[in-house]
């Protein structure tokens, strides 16, 4: 009999997911009042990464992860929202809906049998991808968004504790 690692990879990578949901939901919403701060210029703020991860998971990962379940056998460029302007976005309302797509991205998982997570579409940087690859590779995304905002909040923190020191 042949061990079943389909499921134990699901098993894994959702509550993987939901954890690094959590932290970055957390972190962003602890500066939601300051939404547009960036460490310089050419830096995304705060607004803009919550933007960006609701449309790639709103735009990309849901749409893509259902075509390949369901046997289209997509082809897919590598996805990018660079250049944007989310200046409209409000980041709590990006948080919402973020978390919302993600939701109904684990409940359509979840649901998979082992024949349609099996299936593949084609990605020009990933190669043959499965549901599970795709949902993979979001989770080193967001792993990759969480370290950057660790990076920010502590520059964060040092700017405005220089800005609070008494000059003298
Ligand atoms: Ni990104």
């Amino acid at each position: 009999m042949s061990t079943p690692k389909i499921p134990n990879r699901l098993a894994e990578l959702i509550p993987a997911l939901e954890q690094t949901t959590t932290e970055i939901s957390g972190l962003l919403e602890s500066v939601a009042d300051d939404q547009d701060w960036r460490p310089k210029d050419e830096h995304w703020s705060f607004r803009h990464i919550a933007a960006h991860l609701e449309a790639c998971q709103t735009e990309c990962v849901l749409v893509r992860v259902r075509q390949i379940a369901a046997g289209a056998k997509p082809t897919f460029e590598f996805y990018d929202n660079d250049g944007w302007d989310f200046s409209d976005r409000e980041l709590r309302h990006s948080l919402v809906d973020w978390r919302e797509s993600r939701a109904r991205l684990f409940e359509f998982v979840r649901a998979l049998s082992p024949e349609r997570l099996s299936r593949t579409g084609s990605h020009r940087t990933f190669g043959e991808i499965t549901v599970l690859d795709y949902i993979a590779v979001d989770l080193d995304h967001d792993r990759e968004h969480l370290a950057d905002l660790k990076e920010m909040l502590e520059s964060r923190a040092r700017q405005n504790e220089t800005l609070e020191r008494p000059s003298r």
